[in-house]
């Protein structure tokens, strides 16, 4: 019998009702065909990092599913409840209602053209290694598990802080 992939799924959003559009993607994730189980990590609130503009602070959280969808079902899945939410893409990291990253996807590394895994910048944002790392010390195929990738930038000024005004949800 084949077994299922456990994959993580990033959550971010910084417009509209940021709590309510996490809880219904939630929703939407769980309700999967072909999918089993879900974990979600706390909902935090974080400073948008990496953006030039300025931009309202985030909610970010990570789900955890133990799916039979494949890479590419679950990508197209992930844009359709982005579109769902009225996800609009008018300039780069533009503010979003919905922001779904595939984060990781079993231990599969892939660089095709659509999809990296993976996700490039995982290792490198605190904002998905906390609440990852509420669920599992997940290691990140090519690179090294994520307590380790967390300590390698904690180090670095402010990363911790900006994250550190957590909601409970
Ligand atoms: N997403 C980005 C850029 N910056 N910052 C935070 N705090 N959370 C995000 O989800 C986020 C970000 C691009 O997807
Ligand atoms: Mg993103
Ligand atoms: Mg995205």
């Amino acid at each position: 019998m084949k077994s299922p992939v456990r994959v993580y799924i990033g959550l971010g959003s910084n417009h509209g009702d940021s709590h309510r559009h996490l809880e219904r993607a939630i929703t939407q994730l769980a309700t999967l065909p072909q999918t089993q189980r879900i974990v979600q990590a706390r909902f935090y609130r974080a400073a948008p990092q990496g953006v030039t503009r300025r931009q309202p602070p985030y909610l970010n959280t990570v789900v955890a599913l133990d799916t039979f969808l494949s890479v590419n079902e679950l990508f197209a899945v992930l844009r359709r409840i982005e579109r769902e939410h009225r996800r609009a893409r008018p300039y780069p990291n533009a503010p979003r209602t919905l922001d779904l990253d595939l984060l990781l996807y079993g231990n599969r590394i892939s660089r095709s053209r659509r999809i990296t895994l993976p996700h490039p910048r995982l290792h490198l944002r605190p904002f998905v290694l906390i609440p990852l790392l509420e669920l599992e010390n997940a290691l990140i195929p090519g690179k090294e598990r994520a307590e380790k990738a967390l300590s390698r930038i904690s180090g670095i000024r402010g990363q911790r802080l900006r994250i550190r005004d957590q909601i409970v949800a």
